[in-house]
């Protein structure tokens, strides 16, 4: 089921779109918002696993396209250390079963905290649906593979979509700013089928890295949660020991597990913080890591002969970045994990849904 389901992300990328914007008319519609999103002071975002991955990605979404502050957590936590919340803030829940028993009790929490309750689900029949003030949905339909990968991309785009939303409803957008942004959203599903066709050449990556005991995975910026995102992926189908790190935490301690041994996988596409990426990737270079760099054409031209391995994957606005590369890093945890020879459609220890 993973690799089924890896391979519908453009089609189900697209539907997902187009259940909030008109292309016609260029125009982005949300599903009904039953209170004011121009009022909304803050919002908390709460989720587990990879959600909360989507989440963390949203977080920098919402900070520089709605300037509006945002808290987040996982859901584990966030139950229990009951945070001081104000009234009339927006908490926002993602997941793709709307089950999770512990993003559920956060759910209900911040209910009583007098919050708007929005939850971003793949299934409307879901306990987080019944009980919230709006739901976004994404239509990813149900996931089977336990390894999240399709809900994950079309959270993705829900939360893009909302990002743009939010700064329009609070007047932080012009108009110019809607527009290119719109038209990046509008061209992920067919960039996405172009990320598919690296398959193969990840797959030949994969039989190098396959061998590690460990791989470290780095990004900056909303490419720090796809580092998460991918160190998770590989954690729970691969069973190698994988730590996702933002590029710039580096050298305060992980750089000194850096040896020969070690793939360094780099999500890079150019952006703005590309150059300060790059720097980091000198230094891991410097000590003999193995590199595994995804950018684009602009940053393998610039930092390719610094890695073992290059992925060019097509140049987007780096608004919609975290949506394709999150593409490349599923395929590498997939392909390591089949030669492997492990269930990827069912790991050990791992149930697709964690109701208790
Ligand atoms: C959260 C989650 C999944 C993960 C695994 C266990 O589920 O952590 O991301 O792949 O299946 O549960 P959900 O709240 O998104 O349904």
């Amino acid at each position: 089921f993973m690799l089924k389901e890896i391979y519908e992300q453009p089609q189900v990328l697209g539907d997902t779109l187009h259940s909030m914007f008109n292309p016609v008319e260029r125009t982005l519609t949300l599903p009904e918002i039953p209170f004011d999103l121009s009022a909304v002071k803050r919002v908390t975002i709460v989720a587990c696993g990879t959600s909360f991955y989507a989440g963390s990605v949203a977080r920098y979404w919402f900070e520089s396209l709605a300037r509006v502050p945002v808290d987040i957590d996982v859901a584990s936590e966030f139950r229990y250390r009951e945070p001081v919340m104000e009234p009339g803030g927006l908490a926002l829940f993602i997941s793709q079963s709307g089950e999770t028993a512990d993003t559920l009790a956060a759910l209900r929490y911040c209910k009583a905290q007098g919050q708007h309750i929005v939850s971003l689900v793949n299934v409307t029949e879901s306990s987080m649906a019944r009980e919230s003030d709006a739901i976004l949905q994404t239509l990813a339909g149900p996931e089977i593979g336990v390894a999240s990968t399709k809900a994950f991309t079309t959270q993705l785009m829900v939360l893009a979509c909302f990002a743009v939303a939010l700064g329009r409803a609070r007047g932080v957008l012009s108009a110019a700013e809607e527009d290119r942004l719109s038209a990046a959203l509008v061209e992920v599903p067919a960039r996405a089928s172009e990320v598919l066709n690296h398959d193969e050449r990840i797959r030949e990556i994969a039989e190098e890295v396959m061998h590690a005991r460990d791989v470290l995975y780095l990004g900056r910026g909303s490419s720090y949660p796809i580092a998460l995102e991918g160190a998770l992926k590989l954690k729970e189908i691969s069973y190698i020991h994988a730590e996702g790190y933002a590029a710039g935490e580096m050298k305060h301690g992980p750089i000194a597990l850096i040896d020969e041994k070690v793939p360094v996988v780099v999500i890079a596409p150019h952006d703005s913080l590309f150059e300060k990426t790059a720097s980091n990737v000198q230094e891991v270079v410097a000590r003999g890591g193995k590199v595994v760099f995804f950018s684009d054409e602009h940053g393998v031209k610039k930092m390719g002969q610094n890695a073992v391995f290059t992925i060019s994957l097509p140049t987007v606005d780096p608004f919609v970045a975290p949506i394709l590369y999150a593409i490349p890093v599923q395929l590498l945890a997939y392909h390591i994990a089949v030669l492997k020879g492990t269930d990827v459609d069912q790991p050990r220890n791992l149930a697709k849904s964690v109701t208790v």
